[in-house]
């Protein structure tokens, strides 16, 4: 059985945990205290990820990081969602890279700063990065403009990617998607609809969070 390191708050661990429902694979949680600065420990990094970071993947005695890469693993070890052709798997490839640089890494700082951080986020700051997600918002909004899913015409490892942390309840970002980005909201409904999905804080283990600031 899979097991994920992982923890509720964490968009990048959901971007695999949805993956493995959707895969139909078993799999148990091994809760990373992050809250309380596990991923900051230095015998955690040692033995569990030098880059101090969630999601881990157990997979026996193979142990992998980053979400692309356990995405991309599972993808090809299970022959499905990995893209059908080469063009659509460097296709998949070119997204997952758009999704780690721009998409969620600035979507994932913004939330934080705003629902979780430990005081009220530096105006200047949060402004700068809202502008960033904007601008990563609006090429995803555009590209879904004429087409279902990110790649091809059905769910790839790029939507369980890119989906993730859009999937949280909408106060945590202040983002409203059908007011705000109507080809996101819809394509998010599509996600909803694949089988084994159910919200983050469903399937990740540790406490709930409600919003700070
Ligand atoms: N690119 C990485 C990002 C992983 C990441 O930033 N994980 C966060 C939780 S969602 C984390 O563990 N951060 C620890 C830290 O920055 O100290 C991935 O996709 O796995």
């Amino acid at each position: 059985m899979y097991r994920l390191h992982c923890f509720s708050q964490s968009g990048n661990s959901f971007k695999v945990a949805f993956f493995l429902r959707a895969l139909h694979q078993p799999w148990e949680a091994v809760f990373v205290d992050f809250m309380h600065g596990l991923t900051r420990d230095g015998s955690w990094r040692e033995q569990t990820n030098e880059m101090g970071e969630a999601p881990v993947l157990d997979d026996g005695s193979r142990r992998l990081t980053q979400s692309g890469a356990i995405l991309t693993y599972l993808a090809r070890k299970h022959g499905a969602y990995g893209g059908r052709t080469e063009d659509e798997q460097l296709e998949v490839l070119r997204w997952l890279l758009f999704d780690n640089h721009k998409f969620t890494s600035y979507l994932a700082t913004y939330r934080f700063l705003k629902a979780f951080g430990a005081k009220p986020p530096e105006p200047v700051i949060i402004a700068w990065l809202k502008g960033r997600v904007d601008a990563a918002f609006a090429i995803v909004e555009k590209h879904l403009a004429a087409r279902r899913f990110i790649v091809g015409d059905a769910p790839t490892i790029a939507d369980f990617s890119m989906c993730a942390y859009l999937l949280y309840p909408p106060e945590e970002s202040g983002y409203d998607f059908t007011r705000s980005h109507p080809n996101i909201a819809a394509w998010l409904a599509r996600m909803r609809e694949v089988d084994g999905y159910a919200s983050p804080y469903e399937v990740l283990p540790g406490e709930r969070i409600l919003p700070k600031w």
